[in-house]
């Protein structure tokens, strides 16, 4: 059975939920690993004080028994404490008594870059808060719960997965400048996978892809403009002769330019992507938008918001590229236990020589 993520939550209700199908019985899985990862996300610099609201832990509803996986899907949430704010603004049905607390009033003036006025347009909703709840990238922490869940499964193949962020010192000063400007900030993350064996992924279709997916898996994260594998754009540039990495007797390269993928295949080297991230668009200085209350011209919404999330997205960057490898892993070695999991690994690794 092929490895599933769905995803349900909005930023502000009450929380986030995600069913991970086809997970093999008998992964044991951390708590505090998990939770860790959860933490990592939140303590990036330059977030808003919606982070001290916060204190994202997991909750497993089913499909785990003694820290150990079943089998069965596996249900995980992450509850929002932010919304005992907004009981009355993000009620599922329409709610008794007066209106109180956040989300009362219709929001009406969209921001560029968000996804407020494409949402409203397409769904024909009258109150932006109708997109922008969904759009929010705070559902990015159940992804997080996923990814550790991933790398858990990827330990047991000797596959480690980290991000971080490109320039971290210099982001942090930008980070500076912006907040006292009253702006916000971008950056770049890369995200390196050691242990991968050659072979996950594949050339046959473009959807079995092993760049493909994760280039899907990295613009699905909201904000990613840019997604590079290796060395990316640079090897455009280059000749032909300097751009690829030659193969040694041992089927190893002292190069790797193609960070770690070759015609939709890993190719036995660390992986590394990267991923571009727009400066935020909920401004404390709005652009020029219109109100969809009057047509009039106006300025949009300010609200609560980050000066910059990219430490963040190094963490939620590294969550996407495990689960993709983790999908790509159980397409090769899958089975319904664990340990079948780790002895076609082995055999895999055995046939092809790779240590
Ligand atoms: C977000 C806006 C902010 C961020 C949020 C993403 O939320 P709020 O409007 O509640 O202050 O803090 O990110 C998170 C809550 C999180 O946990 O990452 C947005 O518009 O995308």
């Amino acid at each position: 059975m092929a490895l599933r993520l769905s995803s349900a939550g909005e930023s502000h209700g009450p929380g986030l939920v995600a069913i991970l199908t086809g997970l093999p019985a008998g992964l044991e899985l951390d708590r505090e690993a998990i939770d860790g990862d959860l933490k990592r996300r939140q303590e990036g610099y330059g977030r808003s004080p919606r982070q001290q609201i916060e204190q994202d832990r997991v909750d497993v509803l089913a499909g785990l028994r003694h820290g150990r996986t079943l089998g069965t899907p596996l249900a995980l949430v992450v509850w929002n404490r932010d919304h005992k704010n907004w009981t009355w603004g993000m009620a599922p049905w329409p709610p008794e008594g007066e209106p109180e607390g956040k989300g009362t009033k219709p929001v009406t003036l969209p921001r560029p870059g968000h996804a407020d006025l494409a949402g409203v347009q397409k769904y024909a909703h009258d109150d932006v808060r109708n997109s922008l709840e969904r759009a929010s990238a705070r559902h990015t922490a159940v992804h997080v719960a996923a990814g550790a869940v991933a790398k858990a499964l990827l330990a047991t193949v000797g596959i480690a997965v980290s991000g971080v962020t490109v320039d971290e010192e210099s982001l942090r000063a930008a980070i500076d400048e912006a907040r006292k400007e009253r702006d916000t900030v971008g950056g770049v993350v890369e995200v390196r996978a050691t242990g991968v064996p050659p072979g996950l992924g594949s050339y046959a279709t473009k959807e079995d892809r092993l760049d493909a997916r994760l280039a899907g898996a990295l613009m699905g994260i909201q904000a990613v403009k840019g997604v590079e594998i290796g060395e990316g754009f640079a090897l455009a540039s280059l000749r032909g002769s300097q751009a690829h990495d030659e193969i040694g007797t041992d089927k190893r390269r002292d190069t790797n330019r193609a960070g770690g993928i070759e015609a939709g295949m890993s190719n036995g080297e660390e992986i590394v992507v990267r991923a571009a991230m727009k400066p935020l668009p909920t401004l404390m200085k709005p652009l020029r938008s219109v109100d969809l209350a009057t047509g009039e011209e106006a300025t949009a919404l300010v609200e609560r918001s980050d000066v910059a999330a990219v430490e963040a997205l190094a963490v939620v960057a590294e969550a996407a590229v495990a689960w993709e490898l983790a999908v790509l892993a159980l397409d090769k070695f899958g089975g319904d236990a664990i340990g079948d999991v780790v002895a076609a690994h082995r055999a895999y690794c055995e046939r092809i020589q790779w240590h």
